[in-house]
């Protein structure tokens, strides 16, 4: 077995380990229902402004579901793309450009071919032209059975970038309603992308002294997106679809907003640069599952490639052979330490926050308390800091010199150092 092959088999054996927990397969057969929701950030959650709930949809869903609070999107230059990545292939993304247009021939054991193997129908819903971000290609590489575009939808609804979440999520469901079960139906929703612009008519929210701004802007559309959201929570619902479902929903990126100014409104001290860090990281995980159990808030710290591990232990199906890095954030039985860790090399394991230096010298990054915010030494996060290293060049092997397929293959070409060597 090759080096990366070995290393991968750690991650698969510690999955495997948990598949004597009590919530392995508790859900088994279960439909999947996951929703990426664009540039949906955690720091507005549960907030209000000019007397009205932000987000009033996704706190409900919160309250009924599990929530995980330390939970990191772990994207790069990739943006939307990086997310689907990381959360559907439990992989790194690139440290720039897109694994979608780069490496869309490559093989990968996504979340829609490891359900598909297991008697599942699996389609992709988006609202935009079919070849950005490559999705045409990559959607067949990850085997879907169909991908929902533009092109498929009636644009009754015209709203940012194309068609309105509403109309989005009432169309898809029209298709997901007469899908074959058990189902994986995968939303990506756009209507909150930058620059958030929408028609007065659409901005239902007093932002006071926030109106005109950038910030002022976003707030609208997530409120929008929000609206929409409960939509399809309320249709799932009609449909009976709600209590044979595991709904998943997660922000996808950061709102690319740096104007700190303008978060004064929301945080004490924007200033401080861990907490700056976390507020561009931070983006919520909401898992409800059909019986509502389990709702609660969740403190342990993910990312999303630990996604699809996840979704594959309440099902009941194996995610022990080596093809994955995540690993389940939900379980009853503890698993091995966290550690989620950012293309940039940052990483926290939850006690401690590391954020890289320009320079890229480990010795030179910063190492922060995550309870205090305060420095620490950054040489006792060295191993850590290697870890995530590792990690980051173990993915990068695999993806850049398409190891999946060859792993069982004696004549494995492995990549050192970005480079392939035989
Ligand atoms: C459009 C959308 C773009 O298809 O996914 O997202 P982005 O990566 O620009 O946030």
């Amino acid at each position: 077995l090759t080096e990366t092959e070995l290393w991968m088999q750690d991650r698969g054996n510690a999955r495997k380990a948990l598949e004597q927990d009590p919530l392995f397969g508790a859900y088994k057969g279960s439909n999947v229902l996951m929703v990426q929701m664009e540039s949906m950030q955690t720091f507005m959650l549960g907030k209000s402004i000019g007397g009205t709930e932000i987000t009033p949809n996704l706190n409900k869903l919160m309250e009924e579901s599990a929530y995980f609070a330390n939970f990191y999107h772990q994207t790069s230059q990739g943006r939307t793309s990086d997310a689907d990545f990381a959360v559907n292939c439990s992989l790194q993304p690139m440290k720039s450009g897109s694994v979608f247009i780069q490496y869309a021939s490559h093989d990968f054991q996504c979340l829609p071919e490891k359900l598909k193997d297991n008697g599942y129908s699996a389609s992709v819903f988006h609202p935009y032209q079919g070849g950005f971000w490559n999705r045409n290609v990559m959607y067949k590489n990850m085997e879907y059975d169909q991908f929902y575009s533009l092109k498929h939808y009636t644009m009754d609804e015209p709203l940012g970038w194309a068609l309105g979440d509403k109309s989005f999520y009432r169309q898809s469901m029209d298709v997901v309603a007469d899908l074959p079960q058990p189902f994986h139906a995968f939303m990506i929703s756009l209507t909150s992308h930058h620059p958030y612009k929408l028609p007065k008519a659409e901005k239902k929210l007093n932002v006071e002294e926030l109106d005109g701004t950038i910030m002022g802007d976003y707030l609208q559309a997530v409120h929008y997106a929000d609206a929409a959201l409960g939509e399809l929570v309320e249709r799932l619902k009609a449909e009976g679809l709600w209590e044979k479902t595991i709904f998943v929903l997660y922000g996808d990126h950061d709102n690319s907003i740096q104007d700190w100014d303008l978060y004064q409104r929301f945080m004490d001290n924007p200033s401080d640069p861990l907490e700056r860090e976390q507020v561009i990281k931070s983006v919520p995980l909401l898992i409800h599952l059909p019986d509502g159990a389990h709702a609660g808030r969740y403190d342990a710290v993910g990312g999303q490639l630990d996604v699809s591990p996840t979704l594959l232990h309440l099902l009941g199906i194996s995610a022990g052979e080596p093809y994955w890095l995540g690993q389940p954030l939900l379980t009853e039985q503890t698993g091995a330490d966290r550690l989620v860790t950012q293309r940039n090399g940052s990483w926290t394991d939850g006690k401690h926050y590391y954020i890289p230096s320009a320079d890229g010298l480990s010795a030179n990054g910063k190492c922060y308390a995550v309870d205090t915010g305060e420095l620490t030494d950054t040489a006792a996060c060295l191993p850590l800091t290697e870890s995530a290293d590792t990690e980051l060049m173990m993915s990068d092997r695999i993806v850049i010199g398409d190891l999946l397929g060859s792993f069982h293959n004696s004549e494995a070409v492995e990549v050192i150092g970005g480079q392939p060597s035989e």
